[in-house]
């Protein structure tokens, strides 16, 4: 027989439980142990309800005063407890932050080695022997406008230059430039002469792939501005560039024929005895001049233009410019 109850001890023990559970709670260290406490005080055969069990006993009237002491004790629990798990969680996140901090200096395990890619190489050791002739860089954009590309070069409507077989048009005016030229063209509008610039870049032509062609390419043009320059400041120019780059070699030019220059020439480099066509160049033509608003009376210029895959190509024995763009590291690993 349990003993007998009455509402003063009911509400007495509920008073008690309250007091206890507000003190357990404050001392609860994690999540778990709240939940455990939550367990023990709400759950089915927790303490509240060992508390209720006896409420039966009661006489009916009684029964209600003891239920809403018990839903009074259920809420301030439930509210301390929220509140507890909060301060708990911040804890351990806080804790977690100070522990887990990252050296972000520290090395890495393994750092692959790595080198500049053998065409990047030597486009930026060719724009490197221009700069060390008083060039300076110029760069544009790789989509341009016929005026740029073509008209400004005086090349004119039905020259095969601009022949769709040639060029890769987009929509609304625009194409893939085909040479760096048109950046010497916006680089003239800018600035007024003497100028001396050196304009490296990918370059696009409509041309299927081969060992020797490929529709994406690199460029090196260079061009010069002034008063009083003729066909040998020229020539010095490209041969002293030619040494500096094959090595101390013969250099010969070849008369040619380009829409943007006259006169024009072919630049041959005589490397391990074969004479080998390696650039381009001649004297700005006075119609370039004119359309920019220079009087060819006074300026005169000369410009040059490479191939940057034919130098890489020629200066390290590779045979397929293929080799070039396709990543091949067991190729790549070699320079
Ligand atoms: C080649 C030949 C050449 C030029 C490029 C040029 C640029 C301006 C005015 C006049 Cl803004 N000329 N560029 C001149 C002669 C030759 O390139 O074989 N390139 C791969």
């Amino acid at each position: 027989m349990s003993a007998p109850v009455n509402l003063q001890e009911l509400v007495g023990q509920l008073d008690r439980l309250e007091a206890e559970a507000a003190d357990a709670i404050a001392a609860a260290a994690s999540a778990e142990a709240l939940e455990e406490l939550r367990v023990g005080l709400l759950g089915k055969k927790g303490r509240l309800s060992g508390v209720l069990g006896a409420m039966g006993k009661l006489p009916a009237p009684e029964r209600p005063l003891v239920g809403q002491r018990a839903n009074r004790l259920k809420e301030q629990v439930q509210g301390l407890m929220a509140e507890r798990l909060q301060a708990v969680k911040g804890a351990a996140m806080a804790k977690r932050i100070a522990q887990e901090t990252l050296d972000v200096t520290a090395p890495c395990s393994f750092v692959p080695p790595g080198h500049r890619h053998p065409l990047i190489a030597t486009v930026e050791e060719i724009v490197d022997l221009f700069a060390g002739l008083g060039y300076r860089v110029s760069e544009g954009p790789e989509i341009e406008t016929d005026y740029y590309n073509f008209t400004a070069l005086n090349i004119p409507e039905h020259h095969p230059a601009r022949d769709m077989q040639d060029t890769f048009y987009l929509p609304g005016d625009r194409l893939l430039r085909t040479h760096t030229s048109p950046v010497q063209i916006r680089h003239l509008e800018n600035n007024p002469p003497p100028v001396r610039i050196v304009a490296p870049g990918r370059v696009y032509r409509r041309d299927a792939v081969d060992a020797t062609h490929s529709p994406v390419f690199h460029q090196v043009e260079v061009l010069a501005i002034d008063e009083g320059l003729d066909f040998s400041h020229l020539r010095g120019t490209v041969t002293t560039f030619l040494q500096q780059f094959f090595g101390d070699l013969p250099v010969r030019f070849r008369a040619s024929y380009f829409p943007f220059t006259e006169p024009s020439a072919e630049v041959d480099v005589q490397w391990r005895g074969r004479w080998l066509e390696v650039m381009g160049c001649g004297m700005v033509d006075p119609a370039v001049l004119q359309g920019l608003g220079l009087d060819p009376e006074r300026w005169s210029g000369f410009a040059a233009g490479l191939g940057v895959e034919r130098f890489c190509m020629v200066r390290h024995g590779i045979d397929d410019i293929r080799r070039l763009f396709t990543s091949d590291l067991r190729f790549l690993e070699q320079f």
